[in-house]
């Protein structure tokens, strides 16, 4: 009889266990990525930096976009810049006023869309402290600034550098604690920081530092972000397009599979006529790309192309969509319509059809396939 209490008492306990066990909350960043991953069942996202801003023939209006002026929706994913947040800076390095980033990137997010960040932080070394570019001449100071080659072993822990990079950390935390909706949502965000790290034209490049303090660089913001309690960032890892990838070259500076969420590669055409040579090398590095993320369970995303001034007026249709067309990635994302160098379509230009057939191919999604 006491044999079976015990047995029922202890049956009891396991089925209370059981019950009462509760799986903890997906955070909002586990969230997207679920998102990510069914979506890209469904096909691949559009993207466009800096889409709610300006376009080639206009700029500031509200609720404008050139993507939404060719096609009649919206990018499924905006991406957004922070270049200048680091100093204190009213406007972003392209002019965009970081008060305005807040506002479009909640939209974009109320709208049912996806937000990517990307950072050009000025060169910490190089730069002038607390004085913007005055008296700097491009690229002096910036994020492009290589003629110093040891930044980051600078900015790391014990180098001269570190507490001033400290608090250009902390002046990016505050922006980032401001996107959130009204009811204190935290708005989930694709962040790619130290992006084409493959070459050599950031202060974080390849020859401006070693695989060591490359991610020690990484870990250092990731770490400072997860402290203050950023759990809405998907982490993306995006070097750049090369000849010949291989999985080797592609993870010769990889953080890790416990700090990296999504894998992605940019890649653009400089040049009308060199089409298929973006074609072949595009299909070669979204195979490595795609077979990678899969071995290391990250969501695969063509995160920055374009075709610079888009000057072959079908190059959407036959040159992108071939491209891409097989590969399970979850976007591709097209840079800005800058004036003097866009990337995205426009009314005013003769890809605009093109762009249209884009549009309505099936394998393409924008904001009215994927908003919920
Ligand atoms: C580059 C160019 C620059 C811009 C930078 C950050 O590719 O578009 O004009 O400042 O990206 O957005």
């Amino acid at each position: 009889m006491r044999k079976l209490l015990t047995i029922a008492v202890a049956g009891a306990m396991i089925a209370a266990c059981t019950t009462t066990k509760t799986e903890p909350e997906p955070t909002v960043a586990q969230q997207l990525k679920t998102r990510l991953d069914s979506l890209m069942q469904k096909g691949i996202m559009f993207g466009h930096q800096d889409d709610p801003f300006y376009g080639l023939t206009w700029g500031y209006d509200k609720d404008s976009s050139d993507v939404k002026n060719v096609c009649g929706d919206y990018p499924a994913i905006m991406g957004f810049e922070l270049g200048g947040i680091e100093m204190g800076d009213a406007k972003s390095l392209d002019s965009v006023p970081f008060t305005r980033i807040t506002e479009e990137v909640i939209n974009q997010y109320k709208r049912g869309g996806i937000i990517t960040i990307s950072w050009h932080p000025r060169n910490p070394v190089t730069t002038i402290d607390g004085g913007g570019l005055a008296g700097q001449k491009f690229p002096e100071g910036t994020a492009w600034d290589v003629t110093d080659s040891t930044v980051v072993k600078k900015i790391l822990p014990g180098g001269e550098y570190h507490e001033k990079f400290q608090t250009w950390m902390q002046r990016l935390s505050d922006f980032l604690a401001t996107l959130k909706t009204e009811d204190g949502t935290k708005v989930p965000i694709i962040f790619r920081p130290w992006h084409e790290n493959s070459g050599s034209w950031f202060w974080w490049g390849e020859k401006l530092c070693t695989v060591e303090e490359y991610k020690a660089l990484w870990n250092m913001l990731q770490d400072k972000l997860q402290a203050d309690g950023f759990d809405n960032l998907v982490w993306s890892y995006s070097p750049g397009m090369q000849d010949n990838l291989t999985a080797e070259r592609l993870l010769d500076r990889y953080p890790g599979d416990d700090r990296v969420d999504m894998l992605g590669l940019d890649g653009y055409q400089w040049n009308a006529g060199e089409g298929q040579q973006f074609i072949e090398r595009g299909k070669q590095n979204l195979t490595v790309l795609c077979q990678v993320a899969k071995e290391h369970n990250l969501i695969p995303a063509l995160t920055e192309c374009g075709l610079k001034n888009v000057t072959d007026s079908t190059w959407w249709t036959s040159t992108l969509l071939p491209t891409v067309d097989g590969f399970p990635i979850s976007y591709l994302l097209v840079w800005r319509n800058y004036k003097d160098e866009w990337f995205g379509p426009s009314p005013s230009k003769p890809d605009a059809q093109s762009f249209r057939d884009f549009y309505n191919d099936e394998k393409t999604l924008f904001l009215k396939e994927i908003a919920e």
